[in-house]
Protein backbone atom coordinates (compact mmCIF):
# COMPACT_ATOMS: atom_id res chain seq x y z
CA UNK A 1 0.00 0.00 0.00
CA UNK A 2 1.16 3.42 -0.70
CA UNK A 3 0.33 6.04 2.49
CA UNK A 4 -0.53 9.32 1.70
CA UNK A 5 -1.95 12.46 2.97
CA UNK A 6 -4.91 15.02 2.46
CA UNK A 7 -3.93 18.38 1.60
CA UNK A 8 -6.16 21.75 0.67
CA UNK A 9 -3.47 23.69 -0.90
CA UNK A 10 -1.19 26.35 0.07
CA UNK A 11 -3.32 29.21 1.45
CA UNK A 12 -6.14 26.86 1.78
CA UNK A 13 -4.60 24.96 4.84
CA UNK A 14 -2.81 25.64 7.96
CA UNK A 15 -0.25 22.68 7.34
CA UNK A 16 2.56 23.10 5.69
CA UNK A 17 4.17 20.40 2.80
CA UNK A 18 7.14 20.79 5.39
CA UNK A 19 5.22 19.39 8.19
CA UNK A 20 4.08 16.54 6.21
CA UNK A 21 7.66 15.56 4.72
CA UNK A 22 8.78 14.64 8.66
CA UNK A 23 5.51 11.98 8.80
CA UNK A 24 6.94 8.94 8.28
CA UNK A 25 6.06 6.93 5.21
CA UNK A 26 4.19 9.71 3.66
CA UNK A 27 4.68 9.19 -0.55
CA UNK A 28 1.61 11.14 -2.10
CA UNK A 29 -0.30 14.37 -1.33
CA UNK A 30 -4.02 13.88 -1.98
CA UNK A 31 -4.94 16.98 -3.66
CA UNK A 32 -7.21 18.98 -5.36
CA UNK A 33 -8.32 22.50 -7.23
CA UNK A 34 -10.11 23.45 -4.03
CA UNK A 35 -11.78 26.81 -6.30
CA UNK A 36 -13.51 24.73 -8.89
CA UNK A 37 -16.98 24.73 -9.08
CA UNK A 38 -17.84 21.21 -10.28
CA UNK A 39 -18.39 21.37 -13.57
CA UNK A 40 -15.30 23.22 -14.53
CA UNK A 41 -12.73 21.85 -16.83
CA UNK A 42 -9.36 21.55 -14.60
CA UNK A 43 -6.70 23.60 -17.00
CA UNK A 44 -3.32 21.84 -18.01
CA UNK A 45 -1.82 25.08 -16.43
CA UNK A 46 -3.64 24.87 -12.88
CA UNK A 47 -2.53 21.46 -12.91
CA UNK A 48 1.61 22.70 -13.18
CA UNK A 49 1.17 24.74 -10.45
CA UNK A 50 0.42 22.38 -7.94
CA UNK A 51 3.31 19.78 -9.69
CA UNK A 52 5.45 22.54 -9.07
CA UNK A 53 4.65 23.21 -5.37
CA UNK A 54 4.80 18.96 -4.30
CA UNK A 55 8.24 18.05 -6.43
CA UNK A 56 10.63 20.03 -3.61
CA UNK A 57 9.29 18.05 -0.99
CA UNK A 58 9.38 14.58 -3.74
CA UNK A 59 5.40 14.06 -3.04
CA UNK A 60 3.54 12.00 -6.31
CA UNK A 61 0.22 13.84 -7.10
CA UNK A 62 -1.37 10.37 -7.96
CA UNK A 63 -4.34 10.74 -6.01
CA UNK A 64 -6.88 13.70 -6.98
CA UNK A 65 -9.75 14.11 -4.08
CA UNK A 66 -12.08 15.29 -5.60
CA UNK A 67 -13.21 16.48 -8.45
CA UNK A 68 -16.66 17.15 -8.01
CA UNK A 69 -19.72 15.83 -10.30
CA UNK A 70 -22.04 18.79 -11.45
CA UNK A 71 -25.46 18.16 -10.37
CA UNK A 72 -26.77 18.55 -13.54
CA UNK A 73 -25.24 14.48 -14.26
CA UNK A 74 -26.95 13.35 -11.15
CA UNK A 75 -29.88 14.75 -11.50
CA UNK A 76 -29.98 13.44 -15.24
CA UNK A 77 -30.83 17.07 -16.93
CA UNK A 78 -30.04 17.16 -21.14
CA UNK A 79 -27.03 19.49 -19.98
CA UNK A 80 -25.31 16.69 -18.25
CA UNK A 81 -23.44 15.46 -21.52
CA UNK A 82 -21.71 18.71 -21.55
CA UNK A 83 -20.22 18.57 -18.07
CA UNK A 84 -19.60 15.20 -19.13
CA UNK A 85 -17.80 16.28 -21.72
CA UNK A 86 -15.78 18.64 -19.38
CA UNK A 87 -15.21 15.74 -16.83
CA UNK A 88 -13.50 13.63 -19.58
CA UNK A 89 -11.37 16.62 -20.51
CA UNK A 90 -10.43 17.15 -16.82
CA UNK A 91 -9.49 13.41 -16.78
CA UNK A 92 -7.29 13.74 -19.90
CA UNK A 93 -5.36 16.64 -18.34
CA UNK A 94 -4.97 14.94 -15.12
CA UNK A 95 -3.60 11.69 -17.08
CA UNK A 96 -0.76 14.15 -18.57
CA UNK A 97 0.92 15.15 -14.90
CA UNK A 98 0.59 11.45 -14.19
CA UNK A 99 -2.57 11.15 -11.72
CA UNK A 100 -3.61 7.28 -11.13
CA UNK A 101 -7.08 7.45 -9.29
CA UNK A 102 -9.89 10.00 -9.37
CA UNK A 103 -11.87 9.89 -6.30
CA UNK A 104 -15.61 11.47 -6.28
CA UNK A 105 -19.04 11.34 -4.74
CA UNK A 106 -22.50 10.98 -6.03
CA UNK A 107 -24.20 12.12 -3.26
CA UNK A 108 -27.08 14.69 -4.28
CA UNK A 109 -26.78 18.07 -2.34
CA UNK A 110 -24.58 17.61 0.16
CA UNK A 111 -21.03 15.89 0.82
CA UNK A 112 -20.30 14.58 4.38
CA UNK A 113 -23.11 15.69 7.33
CA UNK A 114 -22.31 16.39 10.82
CA UNK A 115 -24.34 18.56 13.53
CA UNK A 116 -20.86 19.36 15.34
CA UNK A 117 -17.67 19.80 13.88
CA UNK A 118 -16.23 20.08 17.20
CA UNK A 119 -17.13 18.18 19.55
CA UNK A 120 -15.85 16.92 23.11
CA UNK A 121 -14.68 13.42 23.15
CA UNK A 122 -13.90 13.49 26.81
CA UNK A 123 -9.96 13.77 26.32
CA UNK A 124 -9.72 17.15 26.18
CA UNK A 125 -9.53 16.72 22.40
CA UNK A 126 -12.13 17.61 19.89
CA UNK A 127 -14.09 15.33 16.75
CA UNK A 128 -16.73 15.35 14.03
CA UNK A 129 -20.37 14.35 15.78
CA UNK A 130 -23.16 13.42 14.27
CA UNK A 131 -26.18 14.08 16.40
CA UNK A 132 -29.32 11.93 15.48
CA UNK A 133 -31.72 13.93 16.85
CA UNK A 134 -30.49 17.22 14.88
CA UNK A 135 -31.58 15.75 11.35
CA UNK A 136 -35.08 17.13 10.84
CA UNK A 137 -36.80 17.13 7.49
CA UNK A 138 -35.82 20.90 6.60
CA UNK A 139 -31.78 20.48 6.26
CA UNK A 140 -31.49 24.29 6.72
CA UNK A 141 -30.27 24.11 10.54
CA UNK A 142 -27.51 22.28 9.32
CA UNK A 143 -26.51 23.64 6.55
CA UNK A 144 -26.65 26.91 7.91
CA UNK A 145 -24.75 25.51 10.79
CA UNK A 146 -21.80 24.06 8.57
CA UNK A 147 -21.79 27.38 6.74
CA UNK A 148 -20.98 29.43 10.01
CA UNK A 149 -17.92 28.22 9.61
CA UNK A 150 -17.37 29.16 6.33
CA UNK A 151 -18.52 32.90 6.69
CA UNK A 152 -16.78 32.93 10.98
CA UNK A 153 -13.26 31.57 9.34
CA UNK A 154 -13.14 32.16 5.75
CA UNK A 155 -12.88 28.46 5.48
CA UNK A 156 -14.78 26.77 2.22
CA UNK A 157 -15.24 23.10 2.29
CA UNK A 158 -15.54 20.92 -0.69
CA UNK A 159 -19.01 19.72 -1.49
CA UNK A 160 -19.91 23.12 0.13
CA UNK A 161 -19.68 25.02 -1.79
CA UNK A 162 -21.12 28.70 -1.08
CA UNK A 163 -22.55 29.34 -4.21
CA UNK A 164 -24.22 26.13 -4.15
CA UNK A 165 -25.86 26.51 -0.63
CA UNK A 166 -27.13 30.11 -1.38
CA UNK A 167 -29.49 28.18 -3.94
CA UNK A 168 -30.54 25.07 -1.49
CA UNK A 169 -34.08 25.12 -2.16
CA UNK A 170 -33.84 25.63 -6.05
CA UNK A 171 -31.01 22.38 -5.54
CA UNK A 172 -33.90 20.53 -3.81
CA UNK A 173 -36.81 21.44 -5.73
CA UNK A 174 -34.42 20.10 -8.74
CA UNK A 175 -33.69 16.49 -6.87
CA UNK A 176 -37.73 16.26 -6.34
CA UNK A 177 -37.60 13.78 -8.99
CA UNK A 178 -34.35 11.85 -8.78
CA UNK A 179 -35.39 8.58 -7.06
CA UNK A 180 -33.08 6.37 -5.90
CA UNK A 181 -33.84 3.95 -9.34
CA UNK A 182 -33.08 6.93 -11.04
CA UNK A 183 -29.86 8.01 -9.52
CA UNK A 184 -28.35 4.81 -9.97
CA UNK A 185 -29.20 5.31 -13.88
CA UNK A 186 -27.47 8.80 -13.63
CA UNK A 187 -24.68 7.30 -12.18
CA UNK A 188 -24.36 4.82 -14.78
CA UNK A 189 -24.66 6.88 -17.92
CA UNK A 190 -21.70 9.12 -16.39
CA UNK A 191 -19.75 6.18 -15.49
CA UNK A 192 -20.26 4.45 -19.10
CA UNK A 193 -19.62 7.63 -20.98
CA UNK A 194 -15.93 8.14 -19.15
CA UNK A 195 -15.05 4.78 -18.62
CA UNK A 196 -13.42 4.91 -22.64
CA UNK A 197 -11.57 8.05 -21.47
CA UNK A 198 -10.06 6.16 -18.27
CA UNK A 199 -9.24 3.02 -19.96
CA UNK A 200 -7.20 5.64 -22.19
CA UNK A 201 -5.39 7.56 -19.79
CA UNK A 202 -5.44 4.57 -17.03
CA UNK A 203 -7.43 6.53 -14.40
CA UNK A 204 -9.56 4.91 -12.42
CA UNK A 205 -12.49 6.58 -11.32
CA UNK A 206 -12.57 5.92 -7.02
CA UNK A 207 -16.04 5.85 -6.18
CA UNK A 208 -16.78 7.66 -2.33
CA UNK A 209 -18.81 5.91 -0.01
CA UNK A 210 -21.91 7.85 1.46
CA UNK A 211 -21.69 9.86 4.47
CA UNK A 212 -23.49 8.92 6.28
CA UNK A 213 -24.63 5.68 4.82
CA UNK A 214 -28.69 6.17 4.64
CA UNK A 215 -30.82 8.47 2.45
CA UNK A 216 -30.87 12.23 4.55
CA UNK A 217 -34.02 14.97 4.48
CA UNK A 218 -35.64 12.78 1.50
CA UNK A 219 -32.36 12.09 -0.90
CA UNK A 220 -31.37 9.02 -1.81
CA UNK A 221 -28.00 7.78 -1.43
CA UNK A 222 -26.99 4.88 -2.71
CA UNK A 223 -23.20 3.88 -1.98
CA UNK A 224 -24.83 2.54 1.81
CA UNK A 225 -23.98 -0.91 2.24
CA UNK A 226 -22.24 -4.02 0.69
CA UNK A 227 -25.43 -4.94 -1.92
CA UNK A 228 -24.95 -1.33 -2.73
CA UNK A 229 -20.91 -1.79 -3.44
CA UNK A 230 -21.89 -5.25 -5.35
CA UNK A 231 -24.35 -3.97 -7.52
CA UNK A 232 -22.11 -0.43 -8.43
CA UNK A 233 -19.44 -2.77 -9.28
CA UNK A 234 -20.87 -4.90 -11.32
CA UNK A 235 -23.75 -2.18 -13.26
CA UNK A 236 -19.71 -1.29 -14.72
CA UNK A 237 -17.63 -3.67 -14.75
CA UNK A 238 -14.60 -2.19 -15.82
CA UNK A 239 -11.20 -2.19 -13.92
CA UNK A 240 -11.27 1.45 -14.25
CA UNK A 241 -14.53 1.82 -12.36
CA UNK A 242 -12.91 1.48 -8.46
CA UNK A 243 -13.84 2.57 -5.31
CA UNK A 244 -12.95 5.30 -2.71
CA UNK A 245 -13.54 2.35 0.69
CA UNK A 246 -13.89 4.86 3.68
CA UNK A 247 -14.68 3.14 6.79
CA UNK A 248 -15.54 5.48 8.77
CA UNK A 249 -18.74 6.42 6.14
CA UNK A 250 -20.06 3.04 6.02
CA UNK A 251 -19.67 2.20 9.39
CA UNK A 252 -21.15 5.19 11.07
CA UNK A 253 -23.99 2.08 10.15
CA UNK A 254 -22.45 -0.65 12.68
CA UNK A 255 -23.85 -3.12 10.61
CA UNK A 256 -21.47 -2.44 8.10
CA UNK A 257 -18.55 -4.97 8.17
CA UNK A 258 -15.88 -3.19 5.79
CA UNK A 259 -13.31 -6.15 6.49
CA UNK A 260 -15.77 -8.18 4.40
CA UNK A 261 -16.15 -5.72 1.60
CA UNK A 262 -12.37 -5.71 1.81
CA UNK A 263 -11.95 -9.58 1.45
CA UNK A 264 -14.29 -9.51 -1.35
CA UNK A 265 -13.27 -6.72 -3.47
CA UNK A 266 -9.65 -5.63 -3.02
CA UNK A 267 -8.76 -5.73 -6.69
CA UNK A 268 -11.67 -3.15 -7.34
CA UNK A 269 -10.61 -0.83 -4.40
CA UNK A 270 -8.22 2.26 -5.38
CA UNK A 271 -8.52 4.04 -2.34
CA UNK A 272 -8.93 2.70 1.32
CA UNK A 273 -9.86 5.74 3.77
CA UNK A 274 -9.36 4.51 7.31
CA UNK A 275 -10.79 6.10 9.93
CA UNK A 276 -12.49 5.05 13.34
CA UNK A 277 -16.06 5.36 14.48
CA UNK A 278 -17.49 5.75 18.09
CA UNK A 279 -21.90 4.29 18.41
CA UNK A 280 -23.88 5.73 20.85
CA UNK A 281 -27.19 3.82 21.62
CA UNK A 282 -29.52 6.81 21.08
CA UNK A 283 -28.18 6.45 16.94
CA UNK A 284 -25.50 9.61 17.67
CA UNK A 285 -21.44 8.68 16.56
CA UNK A 286 -18.58 10.59 17.11
CA UNK A 287 -15.22 10.28 15.20
CA UNK A 288 -12.50 8.45 17.04
CA UNK A 289 -8.91 8.31 17.29
CA UNK A 290 -7.62 5.39 14.34
CA UNK A 291 -6.84 2.67 17.72
CA UNK A 292 -9.02 -0.13 16.87
CA UNK A 293 -10.27 -0.15 21.09
CA UNK A 294 -11.14 3.81 20.75
CA UNK A 295 -13.91 2.74 18.16
CA UNK A 296 -16.58 0.29 16.65
CA UNK A 297 -15.15 0.27 13.32
CA UNK A 298 -12.99 -3.05 13.74
CA UNK A 299 -9.45 -0.77 12.41
CA UNK A 300 -7.12 -4.01 13.06
CA UNK A 301 -9.83 -6.30 11.11
CA UNK A 302 -9.61 -4.14 8.23
CA UNK A 303 -6.27 -3.44 7.74
CA UNK A 304 -5.74 -7.24 8.21
CA UNK A 305 -7.77 -7.46 5.43
CA UNK A 306 -6.08 -5.20 2.74
CA UNK A 307 -2.64 -6.66 4.11
CA UNK A 308 -4.02 -10.45 3.48
CA UNK A 309 -5.04 -9.17 0.21
CA UNK A 310 -1.54 -7.70 -1.02
CA UNK A 311 -3.57 -4.43 -1.26
CA UNK A 312 -1.13 -2.18 -3.19
CA UNK A 313 -3.50 1.21 -3.81
CA UNK A 314 -3.00 4.45 -2.22
CA UNK A 315 -4.28 4.70 1.39
CA UNK A 316 -4.65 7.80 3.87
CA UNK A 317 -5.97 8.19 7.27
CA UNK A 318 -9.00 9.86 7.24
CA UNK A 319 -10.18 12.41 9.91
CA UNK A 320 -8.74 12.88 13.07
CA UNK A 321 -9.51 14.73 16.20
CA UNK A 322 -8.11 17.95 16.93
CA UNK A 323 -5.69 18.08 19.68
CA UNK A 324 -3.85 19.93 21.51
CA UNK A 325 -3.97 23.85 20.18
CA UNK A 326 -6.13 23.00 16.96
CA UNK A 327 -9.54 24.25 17.31
CA UNK A 328 -12.24 26.25 15.20
CA UNK A 329 -10.10 28.61 13.30
CA UNK A 330 -7.22 26.96 13.71
CA UNK A 331 -8.08 23.72 11.60
CA UNK A 332 -9.73 22.25 9.14
CA UNK A 333 -12.78 20.41 10.77
CA UNK A 334 -11.29 16.64 10.97
CA UNK A 335 -8.06 17.48 8.94
CA UNK A 336 -5.71 18.66 11.55
CA UNK A 337 -1.75 17.72 11.95
CA UNK A 338 -0.93 15.59 14.80
CA UNK A 339 -3.91 12.90 15.39
CA UNK A 340 -3.88 12.16 11.31
CA UNK A 341 -0.09 12.07 12.20
CA UNK A 342 -0.74 9.60 15.09
CA UNK A 343 -3.54 7.42 12.95
CA UNK A 344 -0.41 6.98 10.42
CA UNK A 345 2.00 5.57 12.58
CA UNK A 346 -0.90 3.27 13.94
CA UNK A 347 -1.60 2.23 10.27
CA UNK A 348 2.31 1.76 9.60
CA UNK A 349 2.98 -0.20 13.08
CA UNK A 350 0.25 -3.16 12.14
CA UNK A 351 1.40 -3.02 8.55
CA UNK A 352 5.37 -3.66 9.34
CA UNK A 353 4.15 -5.96 12.29
CA UNK A 354 1.92 -8.21 9.59
CA UNK A 355 5.14 -7.49 7.06
CA UNK A 356 7.49 -9.26 9.09
CA UNK A 357 5.24 -12.10 10.05
CA UNK A 358 4.68 -12.80 6.72
CA UNK A 359 7.95 -12.88 6.04
CA UNK A 360 8.78 -15.23 9.06
CA UNK A 361 6.06 -18.00 7.97
C1 LIG B 1 -14.68 14.23 4.00
C2 LIG B 1 -14.36 13.42 2.84
C3 LIG B 1 -15.38 13.60 1.76
C4 LIG B 1 -14.81 13.12 0.44
C5 LIG B 1 -15.75 13.31 -0.72
C6 LIG B 1 -15.19 12.65 -1.95
O1 LIG B 1 -13.84 14.60 4.71
O2 LIG B 1 -14.17 12.10 3.17
O3 LIG B 1 -15.72 14.94 1.66
O4 LIG B 1 -13.66 13.85 0.16
O5 LIG B 1 -16.99 12.81 -0.45
O6 LIG B 1 -15.80 13.21 -3.06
Amino acid sequence: MKMTWRWYGRGNDQIKLSDIKQIPGVEGIVWALHDKMPGEVWELDEIAAVQQQLKPYGFNMDVVESVNVHDDIKIGLPTRDQYIENYKQTIKNLSRFGVKVICYNFMPVFDWTRTDLFHPVGDGSTALYYEAGKIHDDPKEMADYVMSFTEKYNMTFPGWEPERMAKLDELFEKYKPVTKEKLWENLKYFLEAIMPTCRECDIKMAIHMDDPPWDIFGLPRLMVDAAAVDKFLSMVDDPCNCLTLCSGSLNANPDNNVADIVRKHCDRIAFAHIRNIKHFDNGDFSEASHRDCDGDTGILDILRAYHDCGFDGYIRPDHGRHLWDEGPGTVRPGYGLYDRALGIMYMLGAWDLMDKEAEQK
